[in-house]
């Protein structure tokens, strides 16, 4: 195992990992040694376990599978798979956010609202609702209808792909990947990944790219906007970040997962006099609540909730022996957790039948019930309280400030109402570009090293950047989410940010936020007159992990915009898969993927990359 300090950039979880070791407890990073070193056959893609002719692994020897596929047929359907995985992910989410709405616009729960009307009635009027004179609910039962359509097979296309140029639209009806229904494109990835279906490499990724493109522009745009709708839409506050932010005297409760339909019930709850009160008779000062991964994102955008940690500071969350209770919904969620849980007087709660753990206690929430449930789970982790050890309790550190709740309608205001500001500091090369780095963590990098760095670098440079999903926390606790830390960008960013007041790295949100990231590409791209592609803008998720970080890289390229990730997925096994996204959709949808470990040379690749798409648009370099 390598030394604590190689294993994270933090001193939160140093001191945690010290912890672990010393009390016995086992973390990522020593399963990840179990595991090491992986199964070549897996890392490169060419293992097919699709039917039971084989599994089939492609060796010189063996350079086809029983039914005659070869490596570029596997790779290119496994690969698809695991995209499928990912759109599902978000899109399931995105279709719970509709649920949720669908049932307010029905009069079927109290315990939701409307909580942003005028963003109701806009999103209504875009997609070509009537709005003038009506009711609310009603309005809001057809919006509730159009977004149903686009997750069917309905349509000939999801309804947010009117928000792009009408010459890049055109470019995907070309190719043929023009999403039209999120759920019709992921059934379709499984049955074309049959055995005996479609045998052709290429013309699998481009249905890679439709399906993604349905998560980007349906499934996670979807999940958005609707949470903007019934939680408000998020406006610039403050808020914290790290291990610092338990509170010893307090009962602690973590919120894990994604879907704001929990996590913010448990805010209510957390509120409720009644149960603060409980909490003073159990003997503690208060109940504090603190987020983790993208349900923490939700939560810290739109109210302002502290941040407890990203992907790999979820179980040292727990080591501190201060958490009572951690409930969660579903994605990213270690089922480690619940062992960790075990070493400490720490309960986990699942909510979703979707995502139930072994050994985890479940309440169901309901649209009809949130309210009532969310209040069962405060007060269980009130009743944890007396159980606490408060002589293993390690706080490692205080908390970090931050500056959170950047949604483009806040940006906007920001701004002055409109994006002409943002434009002429492009134009002048005062803000060169902007880049949104994205995603997750894995053990095997050092923990946010690169997140941090490339952020560091990237401001250096005068390129905006924008985060979201757990690189957020990194660039939080670095200090670059406060207006002050414009001292470290290059001076043309550093004018610009500090006269509107804003940091030089956005925080916009969750991983399903990313739309937002789309959405702001759009009206740039529209407002210049020209397509996503052809603007100073890339995307990266340095440390990803999971499924759903690369549905967000293919949707990103897909939508040109050129993604930067540290390490490739499964498909190295392939020279046309590989090729293709490496430089072969460049020529298809004006954007590819780059590879780079190394977040400092990452930053340069990524430079280059905003200096030629300056150019083209005859902008200094
Ligand atoms: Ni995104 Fe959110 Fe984090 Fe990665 Fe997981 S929490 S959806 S996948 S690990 S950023
Ligand atoms: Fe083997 Fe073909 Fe079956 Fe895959 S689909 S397991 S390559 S026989």
């Amino acid at each position: 195992l390598p030394p604590i300090e190689e294993r994270s950039l933090w001193e939160d979880a140093h001191k945690m990992l010290a912890k672990a070791e010393k009390e016995g407890i086992e973390t990522a990073w020593d399963r990840l040694l179990q595991q090491t070193p992986h199964c070549t056959f897996g890392e490169s893609g060419i293992c097919c376990r699709i039917c039971t002719m084989g599994p089939c692994r492609i060796s010189k020897k063996a350079p086809l599978g029983v039914c005659g596929a070869d490596t570029d047929v596997i790779v290119a359907r496994n690969f698809g798979r695991f995209l499928a995985g990912g759109a599902a992910g978000h899109s399931d989410h995105g279709r719970d956010c509709i649920e949720a709405f669908h049932a307010v616009a029905h009069g079927e729960t109290e315990d939701y609202q409307i909580k942003d009307e005028a963003k109701l009635r806009r999103i209504a009027e875009e997609l070509g609702i009537a709005v003038e004179g009506r009711e609310l609910l009603d309005i809001a039962r057809d919006l509730v209808e159009e977004f149903w359509a686009s997750f069917g097979s309905q349509r000939s296309q999801v309804c947010f792909v009117s928000r792009l140029p009408e010459k890049q639209q055109e470019t995907w009806r070309k190719l043929g990947i023009t999403p039209r229904g999120v759920d019709r494109e992921i059934t379709e990835m499984m049955h074309r990944t049959h055995m005996g279906c479609d045998n052709d490499a290429a013309n699998t990724m481009l249905h890679s790219a439709r399906m993604c493109l349905a998560d980007g522009w349906a499934g996670s745009m979807i999940a958005t906007e609707i949470s903007d709708i019934l939680f408000g839409t998020p406006k610039p506050r403050k808020a914290q970040v790290n291990l610092g932010v338990l509170k010893k005297d307090h009962v602690n409760i973590l919120v894990h997962g994604h879907n704001p339909i929990v996590s913010e019930k448990i805010m209510e709850a957390v509120n409720d006099p009644e149960l603060i009160a409980l909490a003073k008779e159990k003997g503690a000062a208060g109940i504090n609540l603190a987020g983790l991964c993208c349900t923490g994102n939700e939560l810290m955008m739109r109210q302002g909730i502290p941040m407890a940690g990203n992907h790999l500071m979820t179980e040292l969350a727990i080591i501190t022996g201060a958490v009572e209770l951690i409930v969660v919904d579903y994605q990213c969620i270690m089922p480690s957790l619940v062992q960790v849980g075990n070493c400490f007087h720490t309960k986990m709660i699942t909510t979703a039948d979707k995502a139930r753990f072994t050994g985890a206690e479940h309440v169901k929430f309901e649209m009809h019930n949130g309210m009532d449930q969310a209040r069962r789970v405060v007060r269980m982790a009130i009743e944890r309280f007396p159980l606490r050890d408060q002589d293993r309790v390690e706080i490692p550190c205080d908390p970090v400030d931050i500056v959170t709740g950047f949604s483009n309608e806040a940006l906007l205001e920001a701004l002055g109402g409109t994006l002409t500001p943002l434009i002429e500091a492009i134009k002048a090369g005062k803000i060169r570009g902007a880049v949104a780095i994205v995603g997750c963590n894995n053990p095997k990098y050092k923990h946010d090293h690169c997140n941090v760095n490339l952020a560091r670098e990237l401001i250096k440079k005068d390129i905006l950047v924008l985060v979201t999903g757990c690189v957020t926390t990194a660039a939080g606790k670095a200090g670059l989410l406060v207006p002050e830390a414009i001292d470290m960008a290059g001076p043309g960013l550093k004018e610009i940010c500090g006269a509107l007041g804003i940091p030089p790295v956005v925080h916009m949100g969750s991983c399903v936020d990313n739309a937002r990231i789309l959405q702001l590409a759009a009206l740039l791209a529209n407002e210049l007159g020209v397509t996503i592609a052809d603007l100073p803008l890339a995307a990266s998720s340095p440390e990803w992990y999971s499924e759903k970080a690369a549905t967000i890289g293919t949707y990103a390229v897909a939508s040109g915009i050129y993604t930067h990730l540290g390490h490739p997925p499964n498909i190295t096994g392939s020279k046309v898969v590989t090729d293709l996204a490496l430089s072969g959709l460049d020529d298809l949808v004006g954007a590819c993927f780059g590879i780079e470990p190394d977040p400092f040379k990452a930053a340069d690749l990524i430079d280059e990359r905003i200096r030629q798409k300056r150019e083209a648009l005859g902008l200094s370099a």
